[in-house]
């Protein structure tokens, strides 16, 4: 009897470590002046059909090449959050919102309402929900945000987003 149970405790604890992935999210939370707030998890990431995304040469704040990220697949981020609902009625004032996303170890990344829905770095802006053959779900990096028309694109290559907080310029 104590043998087994033993046994059980052995294999539940290898298995929870087998499944930790250190530094990755599971889920995102989109909050703030928003009517809705909207929790977005690696489940609700697999309803969207991926798109293929060209290989990426991932540079550092200076500029330095660190790695190419390979095979990548991802949804952009507009069109997950195209039913998100501003606590703003005035199509005009939207231009005063501003997106913080915040990773688990509190790195954190601005982009403006405008950047997200109305330029072309919106149609560069990816949630990855594949690298190099290898699925979210056992991506050391999830939930990872890329935005692969910047010039030095580690800055905005956002591992393990755990919030997307809308705000509003004083
Ligand atoms: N969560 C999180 N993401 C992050 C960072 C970080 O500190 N925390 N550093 C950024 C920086 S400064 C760079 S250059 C890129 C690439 O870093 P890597 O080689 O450690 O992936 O990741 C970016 N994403
Ligand atoms: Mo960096």
């Amino acid at each position: 009897m104590k043998k087994s149970l033993l046994l059980f405790l052995v294999i539940t604890c290898i298995s929870i470590f087998a499944q930790e992935k250190k530094n990755a999210t599971t889920e995102f939370k989109v909050t703030g002046l928003l009517k809705k707030e909207l929790i977005i998890s690696l489940h609700d990431l697999e309803k969207y059909p991926a798109q293929n995304i060209t290989d990426l040469p991932i540079t550092n704040h200076l500029g330095e090449a660190r790695y190419t990220a390979k095979k990548l697949k991802g949804i952009l981020l507009k069109d997950l959050l195209k039913d998100l609902k501003i606590d703003e009625d005035s199509p005009k004032k939207l231009s005063e919102f501003y997106f913080v996303f915040t990773a688990i170890d509190n790195y954190k990344v601005v982009f403006s309402w405008n950047e997200i829905f109305n330029s072309a770095t919106g149609d560069h802006l990816y949630v990855i929900t594949e690298k190099d053959g290898t699925k979210i779900k056992d991506m050391d990096e999830r939930i990872l945000i890329v935005t692969t028309s910047d010039f030095k694109t580690g800055r905005r290559h956002i591992k393990a987003l755990s919030n997307i907080d809308v705000k509003r310029v004083q």
